[in-house]
């Protein structure tokens, strides 16, 4: 079987049904249990307000992963937990059990029909940038934060 060297990417997870927070832990575990793959840095849990969504305020966090596993397999792996948290998608942005997204993978840049990364829309989001500047603060830049400071959340 072919080795590949780790990679360190980062996973945005969010959650507005149920127990959410629960559902977030829950979920970071999930994802150190997967093959290949070790959970390095876990943000804390964030209250936050929906962005072009309804429902409940979210819980939303950030994990650095180690992990082995290619792009798309990581994705199918964390699709995979979503659905054991019971994730259905009546519509777009509708409120979820759990969501995770790959943000980065790598210095990669990847464009398929299944898989955008980074992903597109993270730069727009405070639930995506606060968790993140926390884990990984080279990665988000001033500026960046101050563009998304209208948007509500709080350390839960
Ligand atoms: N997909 C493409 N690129 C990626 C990627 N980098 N990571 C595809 C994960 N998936 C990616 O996702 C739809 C499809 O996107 C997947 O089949 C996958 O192949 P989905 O999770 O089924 O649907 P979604 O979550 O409704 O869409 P998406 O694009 O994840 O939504 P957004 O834009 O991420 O927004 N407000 C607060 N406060 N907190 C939130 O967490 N989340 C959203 C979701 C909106 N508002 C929010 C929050
Ligand atoms: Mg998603």
């Amino acid at each position: 079987m072919q080795m590949f060297e780790p990679v360190t990417a980062y996973i945005a997870l969010g959650a507005n049904l149920g127990d959410a927070a629960q559902a977030v832990r829950g979920a970071m575990d999930a994802i150190h249990a997967l093959p290949d793959t070790q959970v390095s840095r876990r943000s804390a849990l964030y209250l936050t307000t929906p962005v072009d969504s309804d429902g409940p305020d979210y819980v939303n966090a950030v994990i650095e992963v180690k992990t082995t596993l290619r792009a798309p397999h990581l994705l199918e792996q964390l699709q995979k937990i979503e659905q054991g948290a019971g994730r259905k998608r009546p519509y777009r942005n509708a409120p979820r059990t759990l969501d995770l997204d790959i943000l980065l993978f790598g210095g990669g840049h990847i464009s398929s029909p299944a898989l955008t990364v980074p992903h597109p829309r993270m730069a727009q989001r405070a639930f995506v940038l606060k968790p993140l500047a926390e884990i990984a603060p080279h990665l988000v830049k001033p500026a960046q934060l101050r563009a998304v400071r209208d948007q509500a959340i709080e350390k839960l």
